[in-house]
């Protein structure tokens, strides 16, 4: 067993935190594809995601192996045509092949003129029974012979490998497989294949590998079956972890991996900095907003970078927020790009928000105690709302036409211009940054 310090590839000194995005292979696994009527992404896609992940200064991205299908192929001469022309204003990224320790899969990526191959091969007793039927010692004689391969004759490729189901492996069964290939690879991975990691067996495995393998960088890749993936990455980048498998919004096989924007989100909470060297935040709900139109949805709930986190639907949020966005809002979501923040009108709704809605923003004379009263009619009358009906535009209808309610008469340009009540914003706050909650 040697274990020196392997090859280096010299072009690229890597960041404290390198996210490898696989939006584009274990994101195509994503079921939600399916249920969109889609099945793929086509290559103007492709492209446009691409571009985007660049813009937002990630330096390497997966796809798969050209060996999938002739259009996969395809895709790949285009992406790496889109690579190429921000090559001078962003630098170089590295479009990586996800490939089977199979030498067909190797030669179409080298083939189709990939910066590095991410090998994989099951390691675990599923995958050994289940899967491909190789035993451990066939699986480090195929593997290591392909790589030794690959080595010399492609000595600028990067090379990563990783025993897939890494956490169902058993240590002494990933070493004796890990031992043979880590002196021929710059990264290795270790993937939650099924989700079944915890924090505490991350970090762990982390600490296990590090020291056995200290010269080889570690890659990560956690799946969530248990709602684990995103603090599972952000355990793995705290122990020393360099290099995390995202996707945007966190789409892949089953529920998916970790989100991108959700990681980067935490560690720039959590004040570690250091790990967010080159990465454009702001653009963080853009490139979030770009895949999720893509997929036919909204940017979902559940994404800690989204606009639903800056949306406040009951009485007592509301009021609150309109003083003071901050009571409900802990996170700079607008350093994440989230830049507007969103009251919902509805049953929950206190007199506070519909005396500010019918006032700063349809310009109506109203007192406070005729908003108390047209808030009670309604509470009633929202609860029979139609289809065809916005909250909003019953609130307008029973100032109007029951309470006879007159308006200012603001001149046409000047409207736009003082719908905000900017006394209830901070001044540091004013500006671009926060233009006060969009009400509707
Ligand atoms: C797959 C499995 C994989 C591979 C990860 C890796 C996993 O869909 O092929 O290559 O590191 O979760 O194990 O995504
Ligand atoms: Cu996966």
């Amino acid at each position: 067993m040697t274990l020196d310090r392997p090859f280096q590839f010299s072009r690229y000194r890597a960041r404290p935190l390198e996210i490898i995005d696989t939006t584009l292979r274990e994101g195509s696994q994503s079921s939600l594809l399916h249920d969109h009527y889609k099945y793929f992404f086509n290559q103007q896609d492709k492209v446009e995601i691409v571009r985007a992940l660049i813009i937002y200064g990630v330096k390497f991205i997966e796809l798969f192996a050209p060996i999938v299908s002739a259009q996969e192929r395809e895709d790949v001469e285009a992406i790496k045509a889109v690579r190429d022309e921000l090559i001078t204003q962003k630098g170089y990224t590295f479009l990586l092949a996800h490939v089977r320790c199979h030498p067909a899969d190797v030669e179409s990526a080298i083939e189709a003129g990939f910066d590095g191959l991410n090998f994989y091969i099951g390691t675990s007793r599923f995958a050994r029974d289940a899967s491909h039927g190789k035993e451990l010692d066939e699986i480090i004689r195929g593997a290591r012979t392909l790589i030794e391969q690959v080595r010399r004759d492609y000595p600028h490729l990067i090379l990563r490998f990783s025993g897939e189901d890494a956490f169902r492996t058993r240590p002494e069964h990933l070493f004796r497989v890990y031992d043979e290939i880590a002196p021929l690879v710059h990264r290795l991975g270790t993937p939650d294949t099924v989700g079944v990691a915890t924090p505490a067996t991350v970090v762990r495995q982390v600490a296990m590998l590090r020291q056995r393998y200290p010269y080889v960088d570690l890659e990560g890749h956690f799946h969530d079956d248990r709602g684990f993936a995103l603090i599972n990455a952000l355990e793995a980048v705290r122990a020393g972890m360099r290099y995390i498998d995202t996707t945007i919004l966190g789409i892949g096989e089953r529920s998916g991996i970790t989100s991108m924007t959700a990681l980067l989100f935490n560690l720039f909470v959590d004040r570690e900095y250091d790990k967010l060297e080159g990465y454009n935040l702001r653009g963080s709900y853009p490139i979030n907003v770009l895949l999720a139109s893509k997929l036919n949805k909204l940017v979902q709930s559940k994404e800690p970078v989204s606009l639903t986190n800056r949306t406040h639907t009951s009485g007592v949020h509301q009021k609150a927020v309109l003083n003071d966005h901050d009571t409900y809002e802990a996170h700079p979501l607008d350093q994440f790009g989230v830049t507007e923040s969103e009251i919902l009108l509805g049953p929950l709704s206190g007199w506070n928000v519909i005396y500010y809605f019918l006032k700063e923003i349809k310009y109506f004379r109203i007192d406070e105690e005729t908003a108390k009263e047209i808030t009670r009619v309604f509470k009633q009358r929202v609860y029979n709302i139609r289809p065809d009906e916005s909250p909003g535009q019953i609130l307008v209808d029973i100032a109007e036409k029951e309470f006879k309610l007159s308006r200012l008469e603001i001149p046409e340009p000047y409207r736009d211009a003082v719908t905000q009540r900017l006394d209830a914003i901070r001044p540091e706050e004013r500006g671009e940054m926060f233009n006060g909650p969009h009400i509707r």
